[in-house]
């Protein structure tokens, strides 16, 4: 009769067991980019949505308030232990700022950084270890697979590009593009708010410029081909937008709680037709001393240009924290200073030998004036034409081909490479794709990519600050378009962002990428389906 207890016991135990859930295997997390070292283990931690997420620092609760969201936990706690724990801990230095270490095991899940940023990008990988469904929301009591990761990025400046001026987009898309980022651990956004025939910034010292160039006239047809600059007095339907300035601190914000920093493009002295039109006493002279009614330079030999140009960074230096302003410097057609007596007469009174050294004179000019403000100048690779400051830091968006010589050069670098990391060129099969702008590159080619030539020494190689793709948007007139442009095409952008050279592997990234489509498709994402085809 006694032998029954136990046997009553045991038939209860296993009863009791069948009732609590019980974390299965899992599969590895395939998470992208790849985590520089992953280890898995077999099983898996369930994440009960009654635990509370503890963080030790304050700074870490935008990303705790991320896990909340997506597993529903009641509360987000201080302290420095518990089953789901967030820690700063100077003493992982070494990993950098960005990185992190992560391990879930059977009790607890962990994710430990010396910085907010690492901790940042450890929730963005937890986030790949759970159910796409969380993107759209909550799942209770979701299952992790068991890991430990040690992670760390490979650049510092991981960047994606989006230009406003062509096309506007409004608030919200940028904020959701910035989630896009976010999820791919890009910390950099290039906000390219001004080129030839628009203006998208606020300016509170000269409201004419958004007054002309954040409007064109409404018009059917050809994305681009809306090229009629609206004046303001103009009442026919108008078509665009800018950003005010406290849209544009609500957007830095948006950023830094994403660990990314927003950097902003005011264009000089080229790209700037809109400005000459708003502005026409700017433009050079021509032969009979007369304003050139339509050009998209400013004129170098008048210090009006030089203080329209001081108010207006100005103004953006106060708004943007970045430490760096871009300032263009592009594509720059310098026969109108050649032909104009006040260019000229700049040129012999600073003894300037052409008009590559009016460009470098130019940009020196305000190079000077951010770093009075604390900042560092950023151009696009045509400001090395000329005598420029080394101390500029050169966006590089030629070929790969000549990647090398530029990077030679000497000033700190970041690859913007035409032929790879635009995403305004086609990446699929031509006919079958949207009318896009520039060549050809396919996902894979922008995964395969490796942005470092050989044969550089280490002076040379510590130059490069790291990669960045760029979204020129003359075709792109719609948010599902600019969608479809950059992914997935970003993510193989990430891989060479963050991952060394000897880490990537096609197949593996191939492999891994339908989860993360799962993703976008649960975001609403109108991604390229048509760029990720499986046996290619
Ligand atoms: C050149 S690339 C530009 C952009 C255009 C792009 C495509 C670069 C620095 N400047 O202003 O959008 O070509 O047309």
């Amino acid at each position: 009769k006694h032998m029954r207890y136990p046997i009553f016991l045991i038939c209860c135990l296993i009863l009791f067991g069948s009732c609590q859930p019980q974390a299965q295997n899992m599969p590895a997390p395939g998470i992208i980019p790849e985590p520089m070292k992953i280890i898995h283990a077999e099983g898996g931690l369930i994440l009960h949505s009654q635990t509370p997420i503890t963080i030790n620092d304050p700074s870490l609760h935008f990303s705790a308030a991320q896990i909340q969201k997506w597993i529903g936990s009641p509360t987000i706690q201080e302290g420095s232990s518990g089953k789901i724990l967030l820690k700063i801990d100077p003493s992982l230095d070494s990993l950098g700022r960005e990185g992190y270490y992560l391990k879930s095991d059977r009790e607890k899940l962990l994710i430990v950084a010396p910085a907010v940023e690492g901790i940042f990008y450890g929730v963005q990988t937890l986030r790949q270890m759970l159910p796409s469904e969380i993107e759209n929301s909550k799942v209770a009591d979701p299952t992790i697979p068991l890991t430990e990761i040690w992670d760390s990025p490979r650049f510092n400046w991981r960047g994606m590009h989006l230009d406003v001026s062509r096309h506007f987009f409004k608030t919200d898309f940028i904020k959701k593009y910035i989630d896009y980022l976010a999820l791919h651990k890009i910390n950099t956004f290039h906000w390219h708010l001004v080129d030839g025939i628009g203006w998208r910034m606020e300016i509170k010292s000269h409201p004419e410029l958004t007054d002309w160039g954040a409007w064109r006239i409404q018009k059917e047809g050809n994305p681009w081909d809306y090229f009629e600059i609206a004046k303001p007095e103009d009442d026919r339907p108008k078509y665009g937008g800018f950003y005010t300035q406290e849209e544009v601190k609500e957007i830095i914000q948006y950023a830094a709680e994403r660990a990314i920093t927003v950097l902003p493009e005011i264009e000089l002295p080229g790209h700037s037709k809109v400005v000459m039109k708003c502005f026409p006493e700017l433009a050079c002279l021509d032969k009979n001393g007369k304003h050139y009614p339509s050009t998209h330079v400013y004129c170098a030999g008048n210090p009006d240009s030089y203080q329209l140009l001081e108010d207006i960074l100005a103004e953006v230096c106060e708004i943007f924290p970045s430490e760096y302003i871009h300032i263009g410097g592009d594509e720059v057609d310098k026969k109108y200073w050649k032909s104009c007596s006040k260019c000229q007469r700049l040129k012999q009174k600073e003894k300037l030998k052409n008009e590559h050294e009016i460009q470098s004179y130019f940009v020196n000019h305000f190079e000077k004036f951010l770093h009075n403000k604390g900042k560092k100048l950023i151009g696009w690779h045509e400001i090395l034409e000329g005598q420029l400051s080394p101390t500029a830091t050169i966006m590089y968006w030629k070929s790969d081909k000549e990647s090398k010589e530029y990077i030679q050069k000497g000033h700190p670098i970041i690859l913007t490479t035409e032929n790879k990391y635009y995403f305004n060129f086609y990446q699929g099969d031509t006919p079958l794709e949207p009318v896009a702008w520039g060549g050809h590159t396919t996902l894979k080619d922008v995964y395969q990519y490796e942005p470092i030539p050989e044969g550089l020494n280490e002076t040379e190689l510590a130059n490069v600050l790291g990669v960045q793709a760029n979204l020129w948007t003359e075709y792109i007139d719609t948010e599902a378009l600019a969608e479809y442009m950059i992914l997935p095409r970003m993510s193989a952008l990430a891989a060479t962002g963050w991952n060394q050279k000897e880490q990537k592997d096609w197949e593996q990234f191939r492999n891994k990428l339908p989860k993360l489509l799962e993703r976008y498709d649960q975001l609403g994402i109108h991604y390229a389906k048509s760029a990720y085809i499986p046996e290619i």
